[in-house]
């Protein structure tokens, strides 16, 4: 087997998943760290493994490819189909989980994490560095997102709404979780890797609690934690929550949450 070699931040949702896939299956790997918070996904160099600017990416066999969900899928094919469930319907479920995961959970996770945790980082580099910075970004929408958001007021309302959507996700997941023991079959499967993701995230952000009024996606998510691949997708960057997040607020923002009506269209899901 020819070396994999993983572009990847420690405290990236999207680089998570592919870590603990890694783990999961067992496959040796090399990271190459790119680091978020001085933006080095935007230098030329990481310009020509990422045209897009993001992590992950993954190096194997000369080739580079992108998109954690993809990435996986090639591990899991590198593996000899682990991770995959035996019944076709199972994998299409599990593929499905995981297009849920990159359409619906990733993007949701984004407004806490950057009022809750990023905010703090970019307010200590000076705004006309920062905006240099980040007119590099290859993507005009983040680029545009990332400058009106950096030096703005906290987003109370974009966290609610994300507050609310994961309250959603876990509805969605509690209902899964009636029918089996796993999300996509009662194996672990692909599936589970890419919303472990979530599970660690929600540790990170100090909402852990939005689980107690899931039971069954409580004790998934304590299965969840326990796995040594978990632990291990974590890496050194495992202070749960993360020392940036004002717990304090984040329960009246969680308080604030309770109660309002769903916010996603599930029909697709
Ligand atoms: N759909 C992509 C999303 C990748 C993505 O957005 N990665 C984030 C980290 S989780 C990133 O690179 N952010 C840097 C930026 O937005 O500039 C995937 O799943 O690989």
């Amino acid at each position: 087997m020819s070396e994999i070699e993983l572009f990847h931040e420690w405290g990236s949702v999207q680089s998570f998943k592919v870590r603990m896939c890694l783990a999961e299956l067992d496959l040796p790997w090399t990271s190459r760290r790119i680091d978020l918070s001085r933006f080095d996904n935007l230098t030329p160099a990481y310009l020509t493994v990422h045209p897009k600017g993001l992590v992950p990416a993954l190096r194997w066999n000369g080739e580079v490819f992108v998109e954690s969900s993809d990435i996986n899928e090639l591990l899991v094919d590198i593996a000899g189909g682990r991770l995959l469930p035996s019944s076709i319907g199972e994998r299409a479920r599990a593929r499905s989980w995981a297009r849920f995961e990159d359409e619906v959970v990733h993007p949701a996770i984004r407004p806490p994490t950057f009022n809750l945790i990023l905010k703090a980082r970019v307010a200590k580099i000076a705004p006309a560095a920062f905006a240099e910075m980040i007119s590099r970004h290859p993507l005009p929408a983040r680029r545009d997102a990332y400058l009106a958001a950096a030096h703005a007021p906290f987003d109370h309302a974009a966290v609610v709404t994300s507050i609310r959507t994961f309250r959603d996700v876990m509805a969605m997941m509690e209902r899964a979780l009636a029918e089996r023991h796993w999300l996509a079959a009662d194996s672990f499967s692909l599936a589970d890797v890419a919303m472990a993701a979530f599970v660690d995230r929600l540790d990170r952000l100090a909402m852990p609690a939005l689980l107690a009024a899931f039971p069954r996606t409580s004790d998934w998510a304590t299965r969840i934690r326990a796995l040594k691949s978990f632990a291990e997708a974590q890496g050194p960057d495992n202070a749960r929550p993360d020392p940036l997040v004002n717990t304090a607020v984040v329960a009246t923002l969680i308080a604030e949450a309770h109660g309002q009506a769903p916010t996603l269209e599930m029909e697709r899901f």
